[in-house]
């Protein structure tokens, strides 16, 4: 039993990973004599319809001046930002006297469009690596934590924020309460706080068990979405469905009784609770579905080993750590990770250590097979690579389910 880290209801796991890594701790040969775990397991609660991780690590073990993730890495990404800083300049208004505030800017791939259209903004980011990033840019990044006492000390500094933002951070984050007290007292009256996060949805029908890791504490819908809203006199006022990581949502937030309710609030919610999304038992057949993806993918590379094929992978995502170290995939199964991201490279996958090798290598290998851990960017990476994965070379996708193209 647990107690549910929104309303403190107990409530019980529905799913058992086992011990997990920290998924972006990519380390060196001496750094894997002492790899950090932790019991991963995932619950529902059933009062406050919110899904979530049972324990997480401490922040400071994931976010810190080493931190893996860049979000620049993908191109697909940095177009979605930009679009996604242009609705907000639109919807808002902004103009140069607005003020806009990023939680979790990284290294300021959606910051940089407002700096590019003269609008004032503030990144916060922990991360100090990918902060420098950004500041680089030119961004104001205050390089801690967001919580309330850091809204309260922006408000010394600055005025009020018309939007305050936030893409695959609020997600993150246990100590959630903190966050929205903050955006309380940090947004103004007509203000938005608008985030996107991998949608609850999206990961219960495709099974993207992956989406499940250290950093993603909570799994949100409209319904837990509402609810947590609710509960500091704020109000859901539109979702917004996204394709990217998977599929998310987008949530956009207004002081209580100031904006308009869009109608897509309400049919989503509805939705979800003819899917059941409010129901414990709708949860219940999560690791059968996990399993069968396991046994289906652990049977084909023990086949394509047994047959000498080369096997590598493309994408050393976080989602991989959960693959690897639940599937226990192990270097002779897939030979190596592929990955454009240099922090990661000549390094060991967490738990599984398979090495992490520069993309410059990839074609040079000569696969038979590529696994693609970053399945979520899938168009983008196929089209880049369609020209070398010709007739005899293949991919292998899990999610929903095991496929060889
Ligand atoms: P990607 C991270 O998840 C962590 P991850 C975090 N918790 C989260 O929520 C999302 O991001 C936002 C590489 N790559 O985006 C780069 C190539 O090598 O699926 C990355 O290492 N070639 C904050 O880690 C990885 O793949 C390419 O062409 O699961 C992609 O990671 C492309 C496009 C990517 O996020
Ligand atoms: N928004 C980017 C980055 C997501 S990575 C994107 O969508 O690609 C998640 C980021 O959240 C990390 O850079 C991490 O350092 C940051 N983060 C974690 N907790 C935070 C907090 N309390 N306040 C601000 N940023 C936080």
């Amino acid at each position: 039993m647990a107690n549910c880290l929104i309303c403190d209801t107990t409530y019980s796991p529905f799913i058992d990973f086992g011990e997990m890594p920290i998924a972006n701790a990519f380390a060196t040969k001496e750094e894997i004599k002492n790899e950090y775990t932790f019991p991963m397991k995932v619950g529902f609660c059933e009062n406050c319809n919110m899904v979530q991780l049972v324990e997480q690590p401490d922040r400071e073990q994931m976010f810190h001046e080493n931190y893996a993730f860049f979000s620049s890495t993908s191109s697909y990404m940095q177009d979605h930002f930009k679009k996604f800083a242009n609705s907000v300049s639109e919807l808002q208004g902004l103009n140069k006297n607005s003020f806009v505030v990023e939680v979790g800017c990284n290294d300021g791939i959606m910051l940089q469009n407002f700096m590019s259209n003269n609008i004032p903004c503030l990144g916060i980011e922990p991360s100090e690596n990918v902060a420098k990033v950004s500041m680089t840019k030119g961004i104001e990044v205050i390089t801690e934590f967001f919580d309330q006492t850091l809204a309260e000390n922006i408000l010394e500094l600055h005025q009020k924020a018309d939007a305050i933002l936030s893409a695959n951070v609020m997600c993150h984050i246990p100590y959630i309460h903190s966050i929205y007290s903050g955006v309380k007292i940090l947004l103004k009256e007509d203000g938005v706080f608008i985030f996107e996060d991998p949608y609850l949805g999206e990961i219960i029908e495709k099974t993207s068990f992956d989406q499940i890791y250290d950093e993603h504490v909570f799994l949100f819908s409209a319904l837990s979405v509402n609810s947590l809203a609710n509960m500091h006199d704020l109000e859901l006022i539109n979702v917004e469905p996204q394709i990217t990581h998977g599929g998310s949502m987008r949530y956009t937030l207004a002081h209580k009784g100031i904006k308009i309710v869009s109608k897509n609030v309400l049919k989503l919610i509805d939705k979800e609770k003819k899917l059941e999304l409010d129901q414990e038992q709708s949860y219940l057949g999560f690791t059968d579905n996990v399993n069968k993806i396991r046994d289906d993918l652990i049977n084909l590379l023990n086949e394509l080993k047994n047959d000498g094929k080369k096997v590598v992978a493309y994408g050393a995502t976080s989602k991989s750590t959960t693959v690897n170290n639940y599937f226990k995939i192990t270097p002779d199964l897939v030979e190596c990770i592929y990955d454009t991201t240099p922090i990661k490279q000549n390094k060991f996958s967490p738990g599984a250590h398979i090495p992490v090798l520069p993309y410059e290598q990839f074609r040079e290998s000569n696969p038979d097979y590529v696994l693609l851990f970053a399945w979520n960017h899938a168009t983008e990476i196929m089209k880049k690579e369609k020209d070398f994965m010709d007739k005899n070379r293949h991919w292998i996708t899990y999610i929903p389910n095991v496929k060889i193209s």
